[in-house]
């Protein structure tokens, strides 16, 4: 049984990771949408550095929930059969014993130097600038992919969708591409897991509504028997 899982904010949000569409919207102000991108940091770095920062502190406090744990279980069965794709920047996948994660818009806890384009894991503040690992320069960015940007290996996901037998997207509302149109891609049934309709929700031959905790350890337990 060939799988392909995508997660996204929803899957996190018990963990007390806000969404970006529940956290009322704002952040310092600002809609997150417009603090993600290029045009944001190459205007105003110290912004989008404390916007990461701030996120990027908070990951040690949350803890990954039944849902990550369940989809670990589902990999430690299914081992490469299980495609996990996330559209979420937080450790807790890994951190509840996923080891093949796809992260499609990159990673909170990684550094970028936009200099000699070496990538780190990086748990620490951007905002005062610290030195490359590798060339020294103090051109680091949030290892991230910002609208504009190009999610990490679509190419992979598209490969695996098209081989798929069931695709099952986890947790978002189906509003960013392309992580929307996966369930257009799937060659195989597709199956939705939110809490509420999502904008793609009429794509899928089965919508489950409910919260992450409740709805994913019970379809694991459908699909191990
Ligand atoms: C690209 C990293 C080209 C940074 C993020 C017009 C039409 C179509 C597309 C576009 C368009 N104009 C512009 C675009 C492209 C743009 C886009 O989609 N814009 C949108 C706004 C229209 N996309 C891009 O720019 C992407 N790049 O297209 O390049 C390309 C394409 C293909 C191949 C090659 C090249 C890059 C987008 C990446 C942006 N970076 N994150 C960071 O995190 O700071 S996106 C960010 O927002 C997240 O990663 C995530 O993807 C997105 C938020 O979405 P969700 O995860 O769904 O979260 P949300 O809050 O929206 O929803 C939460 C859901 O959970 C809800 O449905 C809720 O009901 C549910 N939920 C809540 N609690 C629970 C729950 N479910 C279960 N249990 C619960 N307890």
């Amino acid at each position: 049984m060939n799988i392909v899982v995508l997660t996204g904010a929803g899957i996190s949000a018990e963990s007390g990771v806000p969404t970006f569409r529940d956290a009322d919207g704002l952040w310092e102000g600002h809609d997150p949408m417009t603090v993600a991108t290029p045009e944001a940091f190459a205007a105003d770095p110290d912004l989008v550095h404390r916007f990461y920062d701030e996120r990027r502190a908070v990951l040690p406090r949350v803890q990954p929930n039944a849902a990550h744990r369940a989809l670990a279980r589902l990999e430690a069965a299914l081992g490469d059969d299980l495609h996990l794709v996330t559209q979420n920047v937080d450790d807790l996948h890994e951190r509840a014993g996923s080891r093949q994660v796809h992260h499609m818009h990159g990673r909170l806890r990684a550094a970028w130097c936009t200099a000699c384009d070496s990538r780190h894991d990086w748990g620490d503040p951007l905002l005062d600038r610290p030195p490359c690992p590798t060339c020294g320069s103090r051109t680091l960015r949030p290892d991230v992919v910002w609208f504009g940007e190009v999610p990490h290996d679509m190419d992979v996901v598209e490969e695996r969708l098209w081989a798929c037998d069931l695709f099952v997207s986890i947790g978002t509302s189906g509003l960013v591409h392309p992580a929307a149109a996966f369930v257009h891609w799937s060659r195989g049934d597709t199956l939705e897991l939110n809490l509420d309709a999502s904008a793609g929700s009429t794509d899928f031959a089965r919508s489950r509504r409910g919260p992450a905790t409740e709805l994913v350890p019970a379809w694991v337990d459908e699909v191990l028997g």
